[in-house]
């Protein structure tokens, strides 16, 4: 299975968000606290220069919580400014964070007497919550959010109060996605077109990677008993495990593969990160 999606709107997309650049003083990148490596865009870096920014790992509430505290600690040790998120709770410390990466602009305002509207810019790969964490922070649901990618189509710019404009943007990929291993993961959380991917062929990767990631979930929810099991064999025992099954009593594949990938996305397997800074080679994963 080779997964790659870049629709041109993408290509589009980061034009214009390279236009807008000169027009934010603080750059909020978000990425899956899920994946938090590589749900980030390596073509976004060389574009944002020396642009103040951080780095919000969202849903942390679908992740491993330990997981994401080493996150934040290895993202620390590498010279970054970094936060988790609940997109869809209150986010007072984000809020507080755009002021501290804006305070030298805020600073030299001060010092000549004005009070300018600080810019803010939303940016990361598709489905992370860029847009519900600016609803959040706004207070208000003007942007369309869903669960699926490439919802927000055009750059648009919030009002989150009198002096803090946000700008939301469409989720960026990025045109090679030369590691299947971190596609494949995309695809698992959503970051990537259902329908440019075998559904059946993801779930099965998905489920031997979660029986390696966090067996004892895995196995409860699915009820499967011989956790050594790979492959169809394994897709089987989880459509036994759970009733789905055709006449005959022949494992309904179809069925298992779309619920195992909508109860990993809701989290319904339990609190699981799919990947750890050891296995990326830190630092120069990226
Ligand atoms: N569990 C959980 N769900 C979240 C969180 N933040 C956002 N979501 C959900 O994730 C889905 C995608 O959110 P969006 O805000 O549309 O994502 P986006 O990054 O703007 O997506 P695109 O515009 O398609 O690039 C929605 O169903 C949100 O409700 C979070 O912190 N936790
Ligand atoms: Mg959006």
């Amino acid at each position: 299975m080779n997964i790659g999606w870049y629709p041109g709107h993408m290509a589009k997309a980061k034009r214009l968000l390279k236009e807008q650049l000169s027009r934010v003083d603080v750059v909020i990148e978000v990425c899956d606290a899920r994946l938090p490596l590589s749900s980030r865009n390596p073509d976004l870096l060389p574009l944002l220069g020396h642009k103040n920014r951080f780095l919000v790992m969202n849903k942390a509430d679908l992740a491993n919580p330990a997981a994401t505290a080493g996150w934040s600690r290895w993202f620390l040790s590498q010279g970054e400014t970094v936060t988790e998120a609940v997109g869809t709770r209150p986010l007072r410390q984000l809020r507080r964070m755009v002021e501290d990466a804006a305070g030298d602009r805020m600073a030299r305002d001060a010092a000549r007497g004005v009070r300018r509207t600080i810019r803010g810019m939303v940016v990361g790969v598709p489905n992370v919550g860029k847009s519900t964490i600016i609803n959040s922070l706004a207070g208000a649901r003007s942007l369309r959010t869903e669960d699926r990618p490439g919802v927000t189509r055009a750059n648009q710019w919030v009002r989150i109060s009198e002096y803090l404009e946000i700008m939301d943007s469409p989720g960026l990929l990025w045109p090679r996605l030369e590691d299947q291993t971190a596609a494949r993961r995309l695809a698992y959380i959503a970051a990537i077109r259902d329908q440019v991917l075998d559904t059946y062929n993801l779930a099965l990767t998905l489920a031997e990677e979660l029986l390696l990631l966090a067996p004892d979930l895995f196995a409860q929810r699915y009820r499967i008993e011989d956790t050594t099991l790979r492959g169809q064999a394994l897709m089987e025992a989880l459509c036994r495990g759970r009733g789905f099954l055709i006449k005959g009593g022949v494992p309904d594949l179809d069925r298992g593969a779309t619920v195992l990938l909508d109860e990993f996305r809701a989290g319904r397997i339990g609190r699981i990160t799919l990947e750890m800074p050891l296995e990326t080679g830190a630092p120069d994963a990226r």
